[in-house]
């Protein structure tokens, strides 16, 4: 078994950017996975998240089953719902979307896991999941029947962040949503990052090596890329230049 979380921090220590791609199993055709994860294992990708708004149950577990014996990367759960979950995966992100005000998705859904988890080996990661505007509706938005938090209150977004490392989440991710317009600000993730002392994970939007490194300048410890490898497998190549 892999200790994810406590890699990601030895990581950190190390000065490592972290980099997940995230694959949709609504988006991902099992018989394109292979040639896929060949990109992935050859670039710099160091983790893959599996996850999507809306995914037809099953498909999840499918999908990961199919990736265990294509990849040695950590295989990480960045769930949607309660039927994304898979037993086969290394780790989840066990999510609570506190940017919002849905009892539902702060803590309803996580219950309802519970019995799932039980019947699972899986490594927990209690994350704290804030949307943040970024000026057009995202899936999340839809989905979960939540407001994202307003980006141009900095101060709100870090309190949110640290008020959710007291409860004791693992990690923070800041999301811009999916094909998000705009990634999460510098400004913004400079600011969180600051008064953070748990893992800063940025998602939403990045769809170029600058924005990329800005993320890490600005003080990303881990970045989310799904839509960009999705719609251009090149950017694989891009990105290790
Ligand atoms: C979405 O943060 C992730 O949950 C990644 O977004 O698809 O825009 O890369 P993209």
């Amino acid at each position: 078994n892999k200790a994810i979380h406590q890699d990601i921090l030895s990581a950190i220590n190390k000065g490592e950017q972290l980099l997940a791609v995230l694959i949709d199993p609504e988006k991902m055709e099992l018989e394109k996975l292979p040639s896929f994860a060949d990109k992935i294992n050859a670039s710099r990708a160091t983790h893959i998240f599996i996850g999507g708004s809306t995914v037809e149950a099953f498909k999840t577990d499918d999908l990961v089953q199919c990736l265990k014996g294509l990849t040695n990367l950590p295989i990480v759960i960045f769930p949607g719902d309660v039927s994304q979950l898979s037993s086969h995966a290394d780790a989840l992100l066990f999510l609570s979307l506190v940017s919002g005000r849905n009892p539902d998705y702060l803590i309803g859904k996580q219950i309802e896991a519970v019995s799932v988890l039980r019947t699972m080996q899986l490594e927990i990661i209690p994350t704290g999941y804030l949307l943040i505007e970024n000026g057009k509706e995202t899936a999340v938005e839809r989905v979960t029947q939540t407001q994202p938090l307003p980006r141009n209150n900095i101060q709100h977004i870090v309190d949110t962040a640290i008020a959710s490392q007291l409860l004791g989440m693992k990690c923070i991710y800041l999301e811009a949503g999916s094909s998000a317009i705009e990634p999460i600000n510098s400004k913004i993730i400079q600011s969180v990052k600051k008064e953070l002392t748990i893992p800063l994970i940025i998602g939403g939007g990045i769809t170029s090596k600058k924005q990329l490194d800005n993320a890490y300048d600005a003080g990303a410890d881990l970045v989310v890329i799904g839509t960009a490898f999705e719609e251009n497998a090149s950017f694989f190549e891009e990105l290790n230049k």
